[in-house]
């Protein structure tokens, strides 16, 4: 049985058991959305948002899509991670030396991790066009902007809670605009979190027939005995729709280039009426995966492009799952 290690076990962590005679292993929650629309007096709709265990609750970090229509990211606090209190200004970043830095056109899909006992905002950013940006907060009222590790179009990065062989090592998914058709996932490391090298592409797109025209990372990557468990999301594309669903890919725990297992069934795709309705139908978006106890899993998505919503599972039933239906070496 495969152990989660080296990371924050939540103690409150949002769970319900697998409902009973229920097959498949990821469950949605019974009470999803878990926020739904007309969020605040600023936020029309949030999903794709990263939460982190803080203080004696959560933060999150949210995608909010305000009644401008434009998206921006927003601070949230909750005690159950359930129930958010989020603000009504976005974030306002500062550089290095404490001064702000210019606000730039949008930013969304924010995943959150702690690393070396601060936390880091992983997010797709506008700089002429979209690319990766990263800031660091301690306090999650500071929000210090580092440099972009990658020059446009590139998004879905996903940093590592920790280093590996004495690098830090960032998920992405280079395309060619921000509508791009196609989508692969990479992996990059870097020795101070401001210059990233060594680029290895992990794996490419039309590993499943889901994710036949991109692939790419979604949640933290978790660390266990067995390798790092990556949650992905992968994109169909049909005669007339794309398909956004949530697969799963393990890396090697020394080398993360390497992929040891690669789940060739979805985890999830849309089926529930809040994932197949909505600005962009039929889209199932991970982007933050938080670890309880007995290996539980909580899994946060977007659906639809329209509201935030939860599905569990634990790392025995996912492990096994991964294995069974292993396509790695195809
Ligand atoms: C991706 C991103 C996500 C969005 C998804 C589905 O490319 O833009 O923010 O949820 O498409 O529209």
């Amino acid at each position: 049985m495969a152990k989660v290690i080296n990371t924050k076990i939540v103690k409150n962590l949002p769970w319900e058991d697998r409902p009973e005679g229920y097959f498949l292993p990821v469950w949605r929650y019974s009470k999803n959305p878990v926020i739904d629309r007309n969020v605040n007096r600023t936020i029309e709709r949030t999903f794709n948002s990263g939460f982190v265990p803080f203080g004696d609750g959560f933060v999150g970090v949210f995608r909010g899509d305000t009644y401008t229509g434009i998206y921006k990211l927003f601070v949230g606090r909750s005690k159950d991670g359930l129930h958010f209190d989020i603000d009504e200004t976005p974030i306002k970043f500062v550089d290095k030396n404490g001064n702000p830095v210019e606000e730039t056109r949008y930013s969304y899909d924010p995943r959150v991790v702690e690393l070396e006992g601060s936390y880091y905002i992983i997010f797709a950013d506008n700089y002429n066009e979209v690319t990766i940006g990263i800031a660091k907060t301690d306090d999650f009222k500071t929000f210090t902007k580092l440099e972009y590790p990658f020059i446009p179009n590139c998004r879905n990065g996903a940093l590592f809670p920790r280093k590996i062989n004495g690098k830090y090592m960032i998920l992405s998914r280079p395309s060619d605009n921000a509508a791009s058709m196609f989508g692969n996932m990479f992996i990059s490391e870097s020795s101070d979190l401001e210059y990233w090298g060594h680029h290895r592409l992990i794996t490419r797109n039309g590993w499943a027939n889901w994710n036949g025209v991109k692939c790419g990372g979604g949640p933290v990557p978790i660390e266990t005995d067995e390798g790092w468990l990556v949650i992905t999301h992968g994109v169909l594309y049909n005669v007339n729709n794309v398909v956004y669903s949530m697969g799963a890919i393990v890396l090697d725990k020394d080398d993360p280039s390497k992929v040891i297992h690669k789940c060739e069934n979805f985890l999830l795709t849309p089926q529930a009426i809040y994932e197949t309705t909505g600005h962009t139908p039929n889209v199932v978006f991970p982007t933050n995966v938080l670890v309880g106890e007995n290996g539980k899993l909580a899994i946060y998505y977007g659906a639809a492009d329209c509201c935030t919503c939860l599905a569990f599972t634990t790392l025995d039933i996912l492990m096994d799952y991964i294995k069974e239906h292993d396509c790695v070496n195809k």
